[in-house]
């Protein structure tokens, strides 16, 4: 018998996998390696606890609600005090804009030279009912000088500033996927061993899908253009797909090929997903997939941020998809400037 069948390797630890890319960037002095590394710790930590929220007490709402006017969930409190704590402890991060907190945090790392965007857990209303749901972050070197606090010209720069970008997903199977600008690579969690392995390696996402995820429960407050997209997408046999938590809408996209879809509406003018910690991360990461992002006309790394919690429209997913909804847009897009 082959002696290496008796003991098959385990695979590429995501340490191993940042160390190893880390050697691409020569002058990489290790920081956003270990940010990287502080992020996997704390996704490790809220993986558990999201998998014991039913048997502890800390399913359910925890009475009160985040500056967006959402009633906040215990676990959004617990998973944003657990990366809070893990970005303040890990050193690299001088300030971190949240989707709990109204204001930037000052992590008290003068030195450190980046900030953090981070939904700490999106669709957290979906947990009491086993819905997959997620973390979003997005990592901005600074652009103040170091020795003092962040400020908010450092946590307000266009998507394309990023320097990296991930998700992850506690679903199945807890998934970390990111990018730092050289392509996205996905980990799986293996509980027993405490690790995320390299599972899903180089990700490129199909050019164009025939899944399509929005809510149509909205419908009457789409534009016209938006609900003749949408009845495109019906007319092309598309399968409409959407589990109202965004990580995993996005992320069976992103695998699969389709278009997500949270358009502006009569109701919410621009949109309900963040531009700073919701939008821009998977807008990196489905660039770098080969995908697109846009708020429906233009590219969503390009949106400049006026406010810490902007709202934007997003149609993100396949490329060919995403500029067909483009297409229908426009015209609607032409008819109010020619009615201005
Ligand atoms: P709606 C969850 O609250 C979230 O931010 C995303 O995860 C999800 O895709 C979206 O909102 C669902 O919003 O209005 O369709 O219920």
């Amino acid at each position: 018998m082959d002696h290496n069948k008796l003991a098959l390797p385990v695979g590429t630890t995501l340490d191993r996998f940042i160390m190893r890319k880390q050697e691409d960037f020569p002058y990489a002095t290790g920081e956003l390696s270990q940010l990287l590394r502080d992020i996997a710790l704390a996704a490790k930590i809220v993986n558990r606890e999201i998998n014991r929220s039913g048997l502890i007490d800390i399913a359910g709402a925890y009475g009160s609600q985040n500056v967006q006017g959402e009633d906040q969930q215990k676990l959004d409190v617990i998973a944003n005090i657990r990366f809070i704590r893990a970005l303040r402890n890990g050193g690299e991060v001088c300030t971190i804009i949240s989707e709990e907190d109204e204001d930037m945090i000052q992590t008290g790392n003068n030195q450190g030279k980046y900030v953090v965007a981070i939904d700490p857990l999106d669709g957290s209303s979906n947990i009491d009912v086993n819905v997959s749901i997620g973390t979003i972050f997005s990592i901005y070197r600074r652009v103040s000088p170091t020795g003092t606090e962040g400020t908010e010209q450092d946590c307000l720069q266009t998507g394309t500033h990023q320097v990296a970008a991930g998700y992850v997903i506690y679903g199945s199977s807890t998934m970390l996927v990111y990018t730092t600008g050289n392509g996205v690579n996905g980990f799986t969690y293996e509980h027993s061993l405490g690790e995320f392995f390299l599972s899903h390696p180089n990700i490129s996402t199909p050019k164009t899908g025939a899944i399509y995820s929005v809510n149509e429960g909205s419908s009457e407050y789409f534009s016209e253009a938006m609900a003749a997209y949408v009845a495109y997408c019906k007319q092309q046999n598309f399968s409409a797909r959407y589990i109202g938590s965004l990580v995993a809408d996005f992320h069976r996209n992103l695998l699969k090929g389709g278009i997500y879809m949270y358009p502006a509406t009569k109701k919410a003018p621009n949109g309900k997903l963040r531009l700073m910690y919701e939008c821009n991360a998977l807008a990196f990461i489905v660039e770098q997939a080969g995908g697109k992002s846009s708020n429906g006309r233009s590219r969503t790394l390009e949106i400049e941020p006026k406010g810490l919690h902007d709202r934007s429209p997003l149609f993100i997913g396949s490329t060919e998809l995403v500029e067909k909804a483009e297409e229908f847009l426009a015209a609607e897009y032409t008819d109010a400037l020619a009615s201005m």
